[in-house]
Protein backbone atom coordinates (compact mmCIF):
# COMPACT_ATOMS: atom_id res chain seq x y z
CA UNK A 1 0.00 0.00 0.00
CA UNK A 2 1.32 3.25 -0.84
CA UNK A 3 1.17 6.49 1.78
CA UNK A 4 -1.70 7.95 -0.41
CA UNK A 5 -3.11 4.63 -0.13
CA UNK A 6 -3.14 4.83 3.82
CA UNK A 7 -4.22 8.57 4.14
CA UNK A 8 -7.63 7.19 1.84
CA UNK A 9 -8.02 4.52 4.44
CA UNK A 10 -8.16 6.70 7.48
CA UNK A 11 -9.74 9.30 5.81
CA UNK A 12 -12.64 6.96 4.77
CA UNK A 13 -12.42 5.32 8.36
CA UNK A 14 -13.26 8.76 9.59
CA UNK A 15 -16.32 9.72 7.67
CA UNK A 16 -18.09 6.76 9.10
CA UNK A 17 -18.35 8.96 12.07
CA UNK A 18 -20.18 11.52 9.65
CA UNK A 19 -23.95 11.88 9.63
CA UNK A 20 -26.72 13.87 7.82
CA UNK A 21 -27.98 17.01 9.51
CA UNK A 22 -24.20 17.83 10.85
CA UNK A 23 -22.15 20.78 10.67
CA UNK A 24 -18.39 19.39 9.61
CA UNK A 25 -15.22 20.72 10.25
CA UNK A 26 -13.22 20.20 6.31
CA UNK A 27 -9.50 19.58 6.87
CA UNK A 28 -7.13 20.80 4.79
CA UNK A 29 -3.76 18.86 3.00
CA UNK A 30 -3.32 15.72 1.38
CA UNK A 31 -5.18 12.94 3.94
CA UNK A 32 -7.93 15.34 4.71
CA UNK A 33 -8.78 15.88 0.46
CA UNK A 34 -9.40 12.15 0.58
CA UNK A 35 -12.26 12.40 3.58
CA UNK A 36 -13.67 15.74 1.63
CA UNK A 37 -14.06 13.86 -1.67
CA UNK A 38 -15.70 11.15 0.52
CA UNK A 39 -18.55 13.58 2.04
CA UNK A 40 -19.32 14.54 -1.46
CA UNK A 41 -19.18 11.40 -2.96
CA UNK A 42 -21.76 10.44 -0.02
CA UNK A 43 -23.57 13.60 -0.53
CA UNK A 44 -23.93 12.70 -4.15
CA UNK A 45 -25.30 9.12 -3.75
CA UNK A 46 -27.89 10.43 -0.94
CA UNK A 47 -26.12 8.21 1.69
CA UNK A 48 -25.18 11.67 3.47
CA UNK A 49 -28.53 14.31 3.70
CA UNK A 50 -28.66 18.13 4.61
CA UNK A 51 -24.96 18.75 5.72
CA UNK A 52 -23.05 21.89 6.01
CA UNK A 53 -19.13 21.79 5.51
CA UNK A 54 -17.04 24.75 7.28
CA UNK A 55 -13.67 24.56 5.13
CA UNK A 56 -10.39 25.20 7.08
CA UNK A 57 -8.87 26.47 3.92
CA UNK A 58 -9.28 28.71 0.53
CA UNK A 59 -8.20 25.59 -1.16
CA UNK A 60 -10.38 23.01 1.07
CA UNK A 61 -12.93 25.83 0.01
CA UNK A 62 -12.70 25.24 -3.55
CA UNK A 63 -12.57 21.54 -3.31
CA UNK A 64 -16.04 20.96 -1.37
CA UNK A 65 -17.33 23.88 -4.06
CA UNK A 66 -16.57 21.71 -6.64
CA UNK A 67 -18.43 18.41 -4.75
CA UNK A 68 -21.20 20.17 -4.44
CA UNK A 69 -20.69 20.34 -0.34
CA UNK A 70 -22.96 23.28 1.05
CA UNK A 71 -20.64 25.46 2.51
CA UNK A 72 -20.92 27.57 5.48
CA UNK A 73 -18.42 29.48 8.44
CA UNK A 74 -18.02 29.72 11.76
CA UNK A 75 -20.33 33.05 11.71
CA UNK A 76 -23.54 31.18 10.73
CA UNK A 77 -22.09 27.91 12.22
CA UNK A 78 -20.10 28.78 15.67
CA UNK A 79 -21.00 24.97 16.71
CA UNK A 80 -19.45 22.03 14.66
CA UNK A 81 -20.59 18.48 15.48
CA UNK A 82 -17.48 17.03 14.04
CA UNK A 83 -13.83 18.40 12.06
CA UNK A 84 -11.98 15.98 10.12
CA UNK A 85 -8.14 16.80 9.69
CA UNK A 86 -5.01 15.38 8.93
CA UNK A 87 -1.61 16.53 10.91
CA UNK A 88 2.27 16.59 10.55
CA UNK A 89 2.67 15.12 13.96
CA UNK A 90 0.54 13.14 17.03
CA UNK A 91 2.71 12.40 19.75
CA UNK A 92 0.67 9.58 22.42
CA UNK A 93 -1.59 11.92 23.92
CA UNK A 94 -3.06 13.02 20.79
CA UNK A 95 -1.06 16.26 20.57
CA UNK A 96 -0.39 17.70 17.33
CA UNK A 97 1.98 19.41 15.10
CA UNK A 98 0.01 21.01 12.46
CA UNK A 99 0.03 23.93 9.77
CA UNK A 100 2.94 22.74 7.41
CA UNK A 101 0.53 23.45 5.04
CA UNK A 102 0.01 26.61 5.67
CA UNK A 103 -3.91 26.74 7.57
CA UNK A 104 -3.44 26.55 10.59
CA UNK A 105 -4.68 29.40 12.29
CA UNK A 106 -8.53 28.81 10.43
CA UNK A 107 -8.02 24.86 11.20
CA UNK A 108 -7.61 25.58 14.93
CA UNK A 109 -10.30 28.10 14.85
CA UNK A 110 -12.98 25.53 13.13
CA UNK A 111 -11.43 22.53 15.51
CA UNK A 112 -11.49 24.32 18.51
CA UNK A 113 -15.00 24.86 18.08
CA UNK A 114 -15.98 21.17 17.36
CA UNK A 115 -17.62 18.72 19.38
CA UNK A 116 -15.47 15.80 18.57
CA UNK A 117 -12.03 16.22 16.37
CA UNK A 118 -10.85 12.94 14.60
CA UNK A 119 -7.29 13.53 13.25
CA UNK A 120 -6.21 11.10 10.28
CA UNK A 121 -2.70 9.96 9.58
CA UNK A 122 -0.60 7.40 7.76
CA UNK A 123 1.61 6.06 10.55
CA UNK A 124 4.34 8.11 9.56
CA UNK A 125 3.38 11.01 11.00
CA UNK A 126 3.55 9.09 15.00
CA UNK A 127 6.43 10.25 16.58
CA UNK A 128 7.22 9.86 21.09
CA UNK A 129 7.72 13.89 21.31
CA UNK A 130 6.33 17.03 19.13
CA UNK A 131 9.24 19.15 17.32
CA UNK A 132 11.92 16.28 17.81
CA UNK A 133 11.63 15.00 14.26
CA UNK A 134 13.64 18.16 13.18
CA UNK A 135 10.86 19.32 10.76
CA UNK A 136 9.34 22.75 10.93
CA UNK A 137 6.89 23.68 13.86
CA UNK A 138 4.48 26.77 11.81
CA UNK A 139 4.08 30.04 13.86
CA UNK A 140 1.69 32.64 12.08
CA UNK A 141 2.82 35.97 12.47
CA UNK A 142 2.05 39.48 11.32
CA UNK A 143 4.28 40.67 8.18
CA UNK A 144 5.02 43.60 10.08
CA UNK A 145 8.72 43.21 11.51
CA UNK A 146 8.98 40.16 10.94
CA UNK A 147 12.72 40.05 11.32
CA UNK A 148 11.96 41.02 14.51
CA UNK A 149 9.11 38.56 15.40
CA UNK A 150 11.67 35.71 14.08
CA UNK A 151 14.28 35.96 16.17
CA UNK A 152 12.08 36.03 19.30
CA UNK A 153 10.81 33.11 18.50
CA UNK A 154 13.99 31.60 17.95
CA UNK A 155 15.88 33.24 21.34
CA UNK A 156 12.38 31.96 23.44
CA UNK A 157 13.91 28.19 22.12
CA UNK A 158 17.44 28.37 21.73
CA UNK A 159 18.38 25.67 24.58
CA UNK A 160 16.11 23.29 22.07
CA UNK A 161 18.41 24.85 19.09
CA UNK A 162 16.10 26.62 17.57
CA UNK A 163 16.40 27.96 13.99
CA UNK A 164 13.65 29.95 12.91
CA UNK A 165 12.95 30.80 8.72
CA UNK A 166 10.51 32.63 7.11
CA UNK A 167 8.52 30.64 4.74
CA UNK A 168 8.78 31.38 1.30
CA UNK A 169 7.24 30.04 -2.22
CA UNK A 170 9.81 28.82 -4.43
CA UNK A 171 7.59 29.25 -7.34
CA UNK A 172 7.20 32.88 -6.92
CA UNK A 173 10.71 33.09 -7.10
CA UNK A 174 11.54 33.16 -2.82
CA UNK A 175 8.33 36.05 -2.28
CA UNK A 176 7.45 35.26 1.19
CA UNK A 177 4.23 32.53 1.96
CA UNK A 178 1.08 34.15 2.31
CA UNK A 179 -1.61 32.32 4.23
CA UNK A 180 -5.12 32.85 3.63
CA UNK A 181 -5.62 35.20 5.98
CA UNK A 182 -2.58 37.31 4.74
CA UNK A 183 0.13 37.08 7.57
CA UNK A 184 3.70 35.00 7.29
CA UNK A 185 4.40 31.98 8.40
CA UNK A 186 8.06 31.37 10.51
CA UNK A 187 8.95 27.55 10.49
CA UNK A 188 10.84 27.13 13.71
CA UNK A 189 13.18 23.71 14.07
CA UNK A 190 14.46 22.11 16.99
CA UNK A 191 17.47 19.81 17.63
CA UNK A 192 15.49 18.66 20.84
CA UNK A 193 11.89 18.10 21.89
CA UNK A 194 10.17 20.39 23.21
CA UNK A 195 9.70 19.07 26.43
CA UNK A 196 6.96 21.37 28.08
CA UNK A 197 4.25 21.96 25.36
CA UNK A 198 2.40 23.74 27.39
CA UNK A 199 4.64 26.20 28.62
CA UNK A 200 6.25 26.43 24.96
CA UNK A 201 2.66 27.11 23.74
CA UNK A 202 2.20 30.07 25.93
CA UNK A 203 5.43 31.05 25.48
CA UNK A 204 5.20 31.73 21.33
CA UNK A 205 1.60 33.53 22.20
CA UNK A 206 2.77 35.86 24.09
CA UNK A 207 4.93 37.45 21.68
CA UNK A 208 3.24 40.57 20.19
CA UNK A 209 3.09 39.98 16.62
CA UNK A 210 2.31 35.89 16.65
CA UNK A 211 -0.91 35.24 15.47
CA UNK A 212 -1.32 31.12 15.99
CA UNK A 213 1.49 28.27 16.19
CA UNK A 214 0.98 24.54 14.50
CA UNK A 215 0.81 22.92 17.90
CA UNK A 216 -2.91 21.66 18.66
CA UNK A 217 -2.56 20.28 22.57
CA UNK A 218 -5.82 18.63 24.06
CA UNK A 219 -8.00 19.20 21.32
CA UNK A 220 -8.04 16.06 19.32
CA UNK A 221 -11.05 13.71 20.54
CA UNK A 222 -9.77 10.61 18.20
CA UNK A 223 -6.89 9.26 16.00
CA UNK A 224 -7.05 7.32 13.15
CA UNK A 225 -4.34 5.74 12.19
CA UNK A 226 -3.63 3.47 8.49
CA UNK A 227 -0.97 1.03 8.33
CA UNK A 228 1.05 -1.70 6.34
CA UNK A 229 -1.18 -4.14 9.30
CA UNK A 230 -4.38 -1.72 9.00
CA UNK A 231 -6.38 0.88 10.47
CA UNK A 232 -6.15 1.57 14.17
CA UNK A 233 -9.20 4.06 15.71
CA UNK A 234 -7.88 5.20 19.44
CA UNK A 235 -10.26 7.55 21.51
CA UNK A 236 -8.69 10.42 23.81
O1 LIG B 1 -1.20 21.85 7.17
C1 LIG B 1 -1.97 21.12 7.82
O2 LIG B 1 -2.40 21.43 8.96
C2 LIG B 1 -2.27 19.75 7.30
O3 LIG B 1 -3.49 19.26 7.83
C3 LIG B 1 -1.13 18.84 7.73
O4 LIG B 1 -1.07 18.90 9.09
C4 LIG B 1 -1.30 17.43 7.23
O5 LIG B 1 -1.14 17.46 5.86
P1 LIG B 1 -1.00 16.09 5.03
O6 LIG B 1 -2.28 15.33 5.29
O7 LIG B 1 -0.88 16.56 3.60
O8 LIG B 1 0.22 15.38 5.52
Amino acid sequence: LTQDDLKKLAAYKAVEYVGSNMVIGLGTGSTAKHAVDRIGELLRQGKLKNIIGIPTSKKTHEQAFSLGIPLSDLDSNPAVDIAIDGADEVDPYLNLVKGRGGSLLREKMIEGACKKFIVIVDESKLVEHLGGSGLAMPVEIVPFCWKFTAERLRKLFKDSGCSAELRTCPEKNGEPFLTDNGNYIINLYFKKDLGDLKAASDAILRLPGVVEHGMFLDMATTLITAGQLGVTVKNK
